[in-house]
């Protein structure tokens, strides 16, 4: 057998099998989020694949492509000039590196805290002012978006009050974060039927994530607890929707959270925002009562959002982080 070497440009970074047009998944629930039947539907796909496409979202093109140059504009920047804005931990610029224990990506990203509707202003990263501007304005509009899906889900699940969900992201001291990707091309791999690893395969810790991109492809959802890999066809105008880990245990795992992962393109870059809505770190992630059937008891044993971070940033971004709050 012969084994190559990555190719030096990629060392560290795992490989895929490139995608091909018969990846697709064509099957992507789609929930008009204006109309009728959205909460019914918004169930319906958290049940099935805890993913889901948002159209009809009310957020203008403009604030999403302001967004959009702006941070094209931010990562065309000189290399020293962007690594000023880092490290990434706790907020910041960073590169390649993904969380804290070794794990690697073609990528470079801005992760940042959102206090309130807006970015924190505790972490000066970004210091453009027109890119901060460009940032606020799509924050508070694709929060809008998450709170909306929140309280469909609730309505869905037959749950009262109608923000017994949204308000765990909106309240005072929620944890929520924002994340700029650029994925830039990987021409070097080109024709090999390999691509980059952009971000490895993992489920988001949080209630939900709320993804748009540029219209660059790239994202795989994992079906049948990862048996097989899907691409999601790109889509610049909607919104994707994920199930996290939390919102999976308040469901008492009705919701699944889903797996997915990034596949470098070798020829167009793509930029993705990211709102990751999460609860106050002393909120107790748990089964809604009303959730629970006559004598069904918790999956999970009993934490608070705050210690569920904790041990989350001790994975591996592979890792099934549930699995340790699990009962047995
Ligand atoms: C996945 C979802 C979000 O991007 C994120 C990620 C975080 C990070 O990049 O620092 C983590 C990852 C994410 C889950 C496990 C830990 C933490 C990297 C990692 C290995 C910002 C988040 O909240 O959790």
């Amino acid at each position: 057998m012969v084994v190559l070497a990555n190719p030096p440009v990629v060392d560290q970074i795992p490989l895929l099998r490139s995608p091909g047009p018969r990846d697709s998944f064509a099957a992507v629930p789609v929930v008009d989020l204006s109309g009728p039947g959205a909460a019914r539907a918004i169930v319906d796909a958290c049940e099935r694949f805890g993913f889901f496409k948002v159209v009809n979202h009310g957020v203008a093109a403009a604030t999403m492509d302001r967004a959009e140059t702006e941070a094209i504009r931010f990562f065309a920047q000189a290399q020293a000039d962007k690594d000023r804005a880092g490290p990434a931990y706790p907020f910041g610029y960073g590169s390649k590196r993904i969380g804290l224990n070794g794990d690697m990506g073609w990528l470079e990203y801005l992760l940042l805290a959102v206090d309130s509707a807006s970015l924190s202003d505790a972490c000066s990263v970004p210091s453009n002012a027109a890119f901060r501007a460009a940032l606020n304005e799509y924050i508070a509009a694709v929060r809008k978006v998450a709170v909306r899906v929140l309280e469909a889900m609730a309505e869905g699940l037959g749950i009262a009050p109608l923000d017994a969900l949204s308000a765990m992201v909106t309240e005072q001291g929620s944890d929520q974060v924002f994340r700029v990707n650029h994925y830039p091309p990987c021409p070097a791999l080109q024709g090999l039927g390999c691509s980059a690893t952009g971000f490895g395969e993992h489920t988001d810790p949080q209630l939900v994530s709320v993804l748009r991109s540029n219209g660059t492809s790239g994202l795989q959802i994992a079906l049948r607890d990862g048996a097989q890999w899907v691409s999601v066809p790109s889509d610049r105008d909607a919104f994707f929707v994920n199930v996290g880990d939390s919102l999976q245990v308040l469901t008492n795992g009705r919701f699944k959270s889903v797996k997915h992962r990034v596949v470098t393109n070798s020829l167009k870059s793509r930029v993705s925002f990211i709102y990751f809505g999460g609860p106050p770190l002393a909120q107790r992630i748990e089964p809604l009562p009303e959730l629970l059937g006559e004598g069904e008891e918790s999956l999970y044993k009993e934490f608070t959002w705050g210690e569920y971070k904790k041990a989350a940033y001790k994975t591996r971004l592979g890792d099934n982080r549930l699995a340790q709050f699990e009962k047995k």
